[in-house]
């Protein structure tokens, strides 16, 4: 049986319009920082739906979708975290961790110290869906899972950026503790967490700087 296809929704607009909307948008990403100041003020649940819901238009291998979002907001489970977290981030920062690893991180003044997974009001923990599982129990393989929750984090990303507020792209290493803790299923891993919030006033970024065009693009 061939697949059904339905009509795509597009309304077609002029190279003008297109450069002025993708110059817009350029610039307004380009304002987007990551910062590890969060205030702890607080932040609508509807926000960070919309966020969801956006990064749920993410396109995925077979269209499996295969992404789980646990968004948090209770304090004692952040906290719970954020203990595990600095445990884990301990041992990495004190040993774990290859000298040129640290050296790399060394200019984002990154340490063991996980307070914005306390002071952000919300924490998405995003899983990955390794396989899919059946009603019956069976196991699906999923594909490209990898990208596609990539694909997906990055839209959640621009979409927080977009309504004023701020994201932290944070990887315990590792983060096996995550399932554990939110009791998420076997054929789900833990991929990243996600503080939001908005800025503490006070925010500081690393002073660093994005490659231009010219080096990461090569035109034929
Ligand atoms: N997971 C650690 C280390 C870390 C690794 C990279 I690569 C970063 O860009 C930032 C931090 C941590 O979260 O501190």
């Amino acid at each position: 049986m061939p697949p059904r296809l339905v009509p795509l929704q597009h309304t077609r607009i002029t190279d003008d319009v297109i450069l002025s909307r993708a110059r817009d948008f350029y610039t307004e990403l380009d304002r987007r920082r990551t910062t590890r100041h969060f205030s702890t003020d607080p932040v609508p649940r509807e926000a960070i739906e919309f966020a969801i819901r956006t990064a749920g238009t993410a396109p995925s291998g077979a269209h499996q979708q295969p992404w789980t979002f646990v968004a948090i907001a209770d304090p004692t489970i952040k906290a719970r975290i954020r203990a595990a977290a600095e445990r884990e981030e301990h041992e990495f920062y004190h040993g774990r961790a290859p000298a040129d690893w640290l050296t790399a991180l060394a200019p984002l003044g990154t340490d063991e110290v996980k307070a914005h997974l306390t002071d952000a009001p919300w924490l998405v923990v995003v899983f990955r869906h390794a396989h899919g599982v059946t009603e019956a129990g069976e196991r699906v393989t999923h594909y490209y899972t990898q990208e596609s929750v990539g694909i997906a984090v990055g839209l959640f990303v621009a979409a927080i950026h977009h309504m004023g507020l701020v994201t932290l792209t944070h990887t315990p290493n590792p983060m096996g503790f995550l399932s554990d803790l939110l009791h998420r299923p076997a054929n789900e891993r833990a991929y990243l967490i996600l503080p939001v919030g908005h800025p503490a006033p006070d925010a500081r970024v690393p002073d660093i700087r994005r490659k231009a065009l010219e080096e990461i693009a090569d035109f034929r």
